[in-house]
């Protein structure tokens, strides 16, 4: 044996057992062995496609699901590197197939997804195959590899025929080892997710994914964004409302640190930023992110204040204030990233904190100076979003302060609290009108039961934020005696009540305010919807007396069956119940409110939605649904707040 081979078996030997040690521990390598982990080793090698499209030599990659579950993964770049490996004596592709960590260290430079976060290397997918096939096309030449059994070579890098000088790339074919993976079923969605967010992550490379498992082929689909992540965010406000038409899209570059950004404002109240770095995803975020923050407030309170729609006086616009209804992506190319945290979802390079902040504010500066308009539906938008907040921030105030109820007369309130203070016993009665009001007060349990009335209408709060309907006294009152505070301040724990009753009358008045104050809690309190705390009381129809019994009834059928029970002989009297603020006191507690013969109906989250359904079509945007509704249903609606 000659010292070339003695070296070569020497590595051999040290190979085989790195492969050997990934396919005892798989979950070292790739988290899971699970369909995630089966994922993974697609997304091995197609990270390596990337990089070689990364640095500019390739601009298709194409993913085929084949029959029997195996994955064929096709770039057109150069091909991978067909010598000798300097280090390791036999070919490149070899050694980049079964040396463990050879793998993303195919020559310096460039940006590479592969050495990144997840970046194990190609030899782990051979580990944890049943069987690899690597084809290079190159200088006219095709090339071939084969590996079997987690990665054993059966067949060196050969040169297995011709092909056009044009024609280069690198193919490789592999099927997942059942021994090792709880399933060996590829999704076909979370691939083609993947693959779309990678086509719009980098502008002007096309990717197809295919799916030939059942049957021949349907041509798959095919990812190509000329537009890259400006798309990417076009994409993403699809199903949402613009409020400008532009997507801003921003980027530079410095000492090889390539920056770029993505946005556009929608009319929701929610934001979308995602942060990728080499094409991974940051969800932690770290210094790109925190540039491009930064910028954005700052850039949106200085022109707000040269606008002059921003005074002196005025509180400066906050972070939260400036990305409601923000989508952005933002993406950042790197040569050496370093990647932070627990679990290495944030961009730790400092230097980059820098160039996002300058190419986000020079550019954003410069798009909203030369586009007024827009830039006027911009800080309208924030300066909105920071009334909602300090609203917000007040009602929590407000309702941190329970159980001063001088605060709630402050506001026009009329609460009449119950003495207990515990709420597993406590009930509120949020009663329609000052008279019933009344009567529930004089009728009512004082210990344990608290009565609100109410004036009449509740704002509707269909489209209005937390801001608006806070300036409605009638919600603050509601706000202040629950007592569990509202929007992120929202505490289920600090509610005071074990039982909201809604008690209104049982016409049409009464079931628009009772459609109003559902709608209230299903928008804005909807866990103490969920948590079956809201019922509706169930005032009667009829009263029944006879002898000395007093009995009430719901309506016309409970009535007959009712009577239908008693004795023939039995006289009776039927008496037709007013309406609630017409009772006496007496009469009010002892048909709706007094806890051994009033009865109650729970509302249900369902009862919730269909109210709020029923007011979104009556405010939507929609005319045609909107007409209809009002026409069957135009006793019901003429006197709604709308
Ligand atoms: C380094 C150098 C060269 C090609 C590649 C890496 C390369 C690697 C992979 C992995 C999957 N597809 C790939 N395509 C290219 C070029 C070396 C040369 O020009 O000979």
């Amino acid at each position: 044996m000659n010292e070339e081979n003695l070296h070569y078996s020497d590595s051999d030997i040290q190979v085989l057992e790195g492969l050997e040690a990934v396919r005892k521990r798989p979950g070292m390598y790739i988290g899971t062995t699970d369909v995630k982990g089966l994922h993974h080793l697609v997304w091995e090698i197609v990270d390596n496609a990337i990089d070689e499209a990364l640095a500019g030599f390739c601009n298709h990659i194409e993913v085929i699901i084949n029959k029997g579950n195996s994955i064929t993964v096709k770039d057109n770049g150069r091909g991978i590197p067909v010598g000798i490996h300097p280090k390791t004596g036999i070919s490149t592709v070899e050694t980049v197939y079964t040396v463990l960590h050879a793998g993303g260290k195919f020559g310096g430079g460039g940006y590479k997804v592969s050495g990144g976060l997840h970046g194990v290397g190609a030899s782990v997918v051979n580990a944890l195959s049943k069987w690899v096939t690597v084809t290079v096309y190159k200088d006219g030449k095709i090339y071939e590899a084969k590996f079997e059994n987690g990665g054993k070579t059966v067949q060196k890098l050969t040169m297995i025929g011709e092909c056009e000088k044009e024609r280069t790339g690198t193919t490789v074919s592999f099927k997942p080892d059942p021994d090792i993976f709880d399933t060996d079923i590829f999704d076909y969605e979370t691939l083609k997710v993947r693959i779309r967010e990678l086509a719009f992550l980098n502008r002007g490379l096309a990717l197809t994914i295919r799916d030939d498992r059942d049957g021949e082929d349907t041509t798959g689909e095919k990812f190509l964004y000329e537009g890259g992540i400006s798309e990417y965010v076009k994409f993403l406000n699809t199903s949402k409302t613009p409020i400008h038409e532009e997507i801003i899209h921003l980027q530079g570059e410095e000492d090889g640190v390539f920056f770029e950004v993505a946005m556009q404002y929608n009319s929701g109240y929610s934001d979308s930023i995602y942060s990728f770095v080499n094409n991974i995803n940051t969800h932690d975020g770290g210094t790109h992110e925190e540039g491009v923050r930064r910028a954005l407030t700052r850039v949106i309170n200085n022109y707000a204040k040269k606008a002059g729609i921003l005074k002196e006086k005025d509180e400066s616009l906050t972070g939260d204030d400036v990305k409601e209804g923000l989508t952005m992506i933002i993406s950042c190319k790197h040569p050496n990233p370093q990647f932070e945290g627990q679990t290495k979802g944030r961009l730790g390079n400092s230097e980059v904190r820098r160039l996002a902040d300058n190419v986000f504010s020079e550019g954003f500066e410069r798009f909203l100076m030369e586009n007024p308009n827009e830039a006027k539906i911009i800080i309208d938008k924030c300066m909105t979003a920071a009334r909602a907040r300090v609203a917000a921030k007040n009602a929590r105030e407000l309702s941190r302060r329970k159980g001063d109820l001088d605060i709630v007369s402050n506001f026009g309130g009329k609460l009449e609290d119950c003495k207990e203070k515990d709420p597993s016993i406590c009930e509120i009665f949020i009663v329609e009108g000052d008279s019933a009001g009344g009567s529930a007060v004089k009728g009512r349990d004082s210990m344990t039961q608290a009565i609100l009335p109410l004036r009449g209408k509740i704002l509707n709060v269909e489209k209005a934020r937390l801001d608006k309907a806070l300036s409605n006294e009638e919600i603050r009152s509601i706000i202040t005696a629950f007592g569990t505070g509202i929007g992120d301040a929202f505490d289920l724990s600090k509610l005071r009540y074990d039982k909201i009753i809604i008690m209104t009358d049982a016409d049409v008045d009464g079931s628009h305010i009772r459609v109003l104050l559902l709608t209230l809690f299903y928008r804005f309190f909807r866990p103490i919807v969920e948590a079956g705390h809201v019922y509706a009381a169930q005032p009667p129809l009829f009263r029944i007396t006879h002898g000395k019994v007093r009995k009430y009834v719901l309506d016309e059928d409970e009535r007959d069956s009712y009577l239908a029970s008693l004795n023939p002989n039995t006289k009776y009297e039927i008496a037709r119940m007013k309406g609630l603020g017409e009772m006496d006191p007496d009469e009010l507690n002892e048909t709706t409110m007094d806890i051994h013969t009033r009865i109650l109906r729970r509302i249900t989250v369902d009862d919730a939605i269909a109210a709020d359904e029923a007011f979104s079509m009556l405010m939507g945007e929609e005319v045609e649904p909107r007409r209809k509704f009002i026409e069957e249903n135009a006793e019901y609606v003429q006197n709604l707040d709308i």
